[in-house]
């Protein structure tokens, strides 16, 4: 017996969905208002993964306009089926469901032979489903059954406002259409039942949900029916699976699917948090919701999971896994095509920026929008993975006009976050160029510096668990010149929830160059990003 580190998957990579083909896993994870969507992740060991790819890179697959924050692509469900692999989701252009019923998105799939190649996933297949967390499960007769969350449809006015049952359908693959009227299977005590997978194991059809919530109640149910999908279910007797109270190092756990592995033993991957500690609090995590894996076996053909007890950081695994200090990783701009694990917000509407206008640097053209509209800005985002880390960039920028900026930003969504940038500022018919450090809105002021009219500039943030420090150095300066920092903010403060949406997403680091309602015609040059 070996051992692993939890998170499996770190940085925001909830709603972790997982399939075997021959000795091979990929894992799916939920991407929200960011673009493009549903990351593939691969491994040989369930334990070290490499982001291979998305599913969602066109916007005929993906078009998330003017979401809130935690809206888009809600949880993924991947299965391979007769050689072919299937990505089954939504997309929430707001997010409001459990406030506004004429919300609920259909369900869609997209399917490709070669999960290698991000081009050759198909366009989407809607079906006639409402709601969320969508799957899809062959049976062996060849029927194909859909399964997803929204309202109870028949409750009480009085009851509780969300009633998030799963609902099961029997669906037409090539066309999506429902073949049966969906059939309430699952409500939950605590008034929410989500996130279902469907499998049939040893004559036993399975039904895996997620309850109480994504919050500290978060927990895992599991039913079994000897006869169909419909039901009858019958309770496992040792529900909840396990359950991560809100004293645990890892907490909201919950959400899961399972595969067997290639040595025929079986594992979960679920969502988690970590946690940050401060003093005897436990505060919101900055990574968000993670990937964490854990242990399953059967007895009396139910599933234990991780023997019933709380998930945690150090887990025993199948075998010994040094975990790499990945602590580290650079992008310098030399390759023609974007490097995987940027993204945008929103599906971006036209092409805003080169790789070989300048070679060896990204250049961004800004378009109308600034950071904190709810539309597609010029930004280019990574997810934090880890602290303590320096995140630093360093931009060629010369603009004409006061109402652009371009620089860098650490990104919890439109409403939160805090940049520093480059700008020109009018001073008595003068122009100066400055960098500008702007806080999170109604978190202290913004703050200027005078800086040469041209040259490059080093803009740099700090991440620590504590805070975020963000200031600039100009390359003309001796490299060993300290940074001249220009603000902090707490990050309580960069974590707080906003009052759309909730923080169903992590902390990112981003590049942008923006305009309020007027391009940016200076093109702004980064020569590379880099975490260390
Ligand atoms: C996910 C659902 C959930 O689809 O969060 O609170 C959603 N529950 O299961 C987004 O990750």
């Amino acid at each position: 017996m070996g051992s692993y580190i939890n998170p499996i998957l770190s940085g925001f990579n909830p709603d972790p969905s997982v399939i075997r083909v021959g000795e091979d896993f990929f894992c799916v994870t939920s991407s929200f208002e960011y673009f493009p969507g549903a990351p593939i992740y691969h491994s040989n060991d369930l334990i070290k993964w490499t982001l291979i790819g998305h599913a969602l890179t066109r916007k005929s697959q993906l078009d998330i306009k003017t979401p809130e924050p935690g809206g888009g692509v809600w949880a993924t469900t991947i299965r391979h089926h007769d050689g072919v692999f299937y990505i089954i989701t939504n997309c929430f252009d707001r997010y409001r469901p459990q406030v506004d019923d004429r919300v609920w998105p259909r369900g869609f799939y997209v399917k490709t032979a070669n999960i290698w190649d991000d081009s050759t996933w198909s366009d989407p297949v809607y079906f006639d489903q409402v709601g969320f967390d969508f799957d899809l499960f062959w049976d062996d007769d060849g029927l194909l059954y859909l399964s997803s969350t929204y309202r109870k449809v028949d409750r009480e006015p009085t009851s509780r406002l969300k009633d998030f049952a799963i609902h099961v359908s029997t669906v037409d693959l090539e066309t999506g259409s429902l073949t049966s009227t969906p059939k309430m299977i699952r409500e939950s005590k605590s008034g929410i039942a989500e996130g279902s997978h469907l499998f049939k194991l040893n004559g036993f059809y399975y039904l895996f949900t997620a309850e109480g919530g994504t919050e500290g109640g978060h927990c895992e149910y599991v039913s079994r029916s000897r006869e169909s999908p419909f039901g009858p279910w019958e309770m496992a007797p040792h529900n909840p699976l396990w359950r991560n109270t809100t004293d645990d190092e890892i907490q909201n756990t919950g959400h899961c699917d399972i595969v067997e592995g290639v040595e025929g033993q079986w594992w979960a991957l679920c969502l988690g948090v970590r946690p940050r500690k401060e003093g005897e609090k436990w505060r919101t995590s900055v990574f968000g919701r993670e990937s964490m894996l854990l242990p399953v076996r059967w007895e009396n053909d139910w599933p234990i999971f991780n023997d019933g007890k709380p998930v945690t950081l150090q887990m025993q695994g199948p075998r010994m896994y040094e975990l790499e200090e990945i602590k580290t990783w650079k992008d310098d701009f030399t390759s023609e095509e974007f490097t995987l694990g940027w993204y945008r917000k929103n599906t971006p509407v036209k092409k805003d920026y080169s790789l070989i206008a300048r070679p060896g640097y990204l250049t961004l053209y800004g378009g109308s929008y600034t950071l904190s509209m709810p539309t597609s800005p010029t930004l280019f985002l990574r997810k934090q993975q880890y602290w303590p880390v320096t995140w630093e960039t360093r931009l060629q920028f010369q603009p004409k006009t006061t109402r652009v900026e371009s620089g860098t930003v650490v990104w919890w969504n439109y409403t939160c976050f805090a940049s520093v940038g480059i700008a020109l500022r009018e001073d008595g018919g003068q122009s100066q160029r400055i960098v500008r450090y702007t806080p999170p809105s109604n978190h202290g002021k913004s703050v200027e510096k005078v800086i040469a009219q041209d040259g490059e500039v080093t803009l740099r943030i700090d991440c620590t668990p504590n805070s975020y420090r963000l200031g600039f150095r100009e390359a003309r300066n001796d490299d060993n010149e300290d940074c001249i920092w220009l603000g902090e903010v707490n990050t309580e403060i960069m974590t707080r929830n906003p009052e759309i949406g909730q923080p169903f997403t992590g902390m990112m680091m981003g590049l942008y160059s923006v305009g309020e309602l007027q391009p940016v015609l200076e093109p702004a040059h980064f020569a590379y990003a880099e975490f260390r």
